[in-house]
């Protein structure tokens, strides 16, 4: 499908075909490991349900369209996306990582890779001389996420691809936190984009997966080739509820930002609130890049109480609507403590994050309704 589509209709159409067989308007689950054979090693391009199945195969086109890149490979979870993008890079090849990422990723890096002599430094990408500073002549991947996890920071994709590139390096730009709705980095000059399918593109908290999304078409044959090799793909009907979530990606976006905007004020006036992040209020530090380099402030919140840690834990346990849980990006809102949850792998890490902090994943219920329900966790909170 042509990409000169606008968002809103790729997410309804890309990569679906009526099937060939019966027309069937939604591509079906092709729910088989396996392809018969008119002869010997002669199929019509599937062989094995590892190495390719139909409703993998619209999954991905949908999300390339959606990043508006020309490949997209998924994967069994973000995780599995992120090792086998990880596997480019050989034993001696130096990746340069952004020091606020998602815990399962440090530690991904940290505690299997670097044991395998790919060696990783973690820095404040914020900070476009820092990263500058610390580009190794073994450089071969920088690695970020804006938004990040948890801290909500943002990073300038366009200069940092360039400091990349300059040093002989690929970027690779996690946009799970804003989703292809909001930002699109391949257009701003990453090569990889990665996605825990998981959160905002599934969107209905009832599957896990993971993508990535590239132009190179040298670069995808290789990853196509570690996809089948390595074999972390998703099943049929893994792929079948992501590809129906993507259909309401850009409606649910809009809404999880106004509800999103709409607490995040909120929250900034409590008084029992020290300290809100999000990108869409004028306190944060990079708003001004928020609004260029993205088309809408997301549906993270973090923030600080006042009562810290034990404030936190009280009003997580205390919210009806916000459901205590780890992930994000679903339509259901969730409420979570990162530094002893989804991200206690980076605790004693230089990357540990403040016990006090509190994450929310703003859903897209009524946004009184969110807020009746924070008002009242947060008036238990002395
Ligand atoms: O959970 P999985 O689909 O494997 O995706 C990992 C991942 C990658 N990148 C980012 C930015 C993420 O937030 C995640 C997963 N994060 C959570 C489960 C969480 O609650 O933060």
């Amino acid at each position: 499908m042509t990409t000169n589509y606008h968002l809103e209709t790729l997410a309804v159409h890309a990569g679906v075909e009526p099937d060939p067989v019966s027309g069937a308007v939604m591509t079906p689950i092709y729910q088989t490991s396996t392809y018969a054979q008119a002869d010997v090693a002669v199929h019509k391009g599937y062989e094995y349900s590892r190495t390719d199945n139909p409703t993998r195969t619209a999954l991905q086109k949908a999300l390339a369209a959606l990043e508006g890149g020309q490949h997209a490979l998924a994967f069994a979870s973000g995780m599995a996306a992120i090792d086998t993008i990880l596997r480019l890079i050989q034993p001696g090849g130096h990746v340069l990582s952004g020091n606020d990422v998602y815990g399962g990723t440090f530690r991904l890096f940290d505690k299997v890779l670097a044991g395998y002599g790919v060696q990783f430094s973690f820095v404040d990408t914020t900070e476009v001389t820092a990263v500058q500073a610390a580009m190794q002549p073994n450089t071969r991947l920088v690695w970020l996420e804006t938004p990040t996890n948890p801290m909500l920071r943002l990073t300038d994709i366009a200069a940092i691809a360039q400091i990349a590139h300059a040093g002989g390096a690929w970027l690779g730009v996690d946009n799970t936190f804003a989703s292809p709705v909001l930002q699109r980095p391949l257009a701003l000059g990453a090569d990889f984009v990665l996605h825990s399918t998981t959160k905002y593109i599934g969107g209905h908290s009832d599957v896990v997966g993971g993508a990535v999304v590239l132009n190179d078409t040298a670069v995808y044959e290789r990853l196509k080739f570690l996809q089948n090799a390595i074999g972390a793909v998703p099943g049929p009907m893994d792929c079948f509820l992501t590809l129906r979530g993507i259909k309401t990606l850009a409606l649910r976006m809009a809404q999880h930002c106004r509800n999103a905007q709409q607490v995040a004020h909120f929250l900034a006036d409590h008084t029992a609130v020290r300290h809100v992040i999000y990108p869409g209020l004028e306190s944060h530090p990079q708003y001004e890049l928020a609004r260029r380099q993205m088309a809408g402030p997301g549906g993270m919140i973090s923030f600080i109480l006042q009562g810290g840690e034990a404030a936190a834990r009280l009003v997580a346990r205390e919210t009806k609507l916000f459901t205590l849980a780890e992930s994000l990006g679903g339509v259901e809102s969730l409420i979570e403590l990162p530094a002893p949850m989804t991200h206690a792998s980076v605790a004693d890490s230089p990357l540990a994050v403040d016990p006090g902090l509190v994450r929310l994943s703003v859903g897209i219920e009524n946004a009184a309704d969110l807020i009746t329900d924070l008002q009242q966790a947060l008036a238990q909170v002395r």
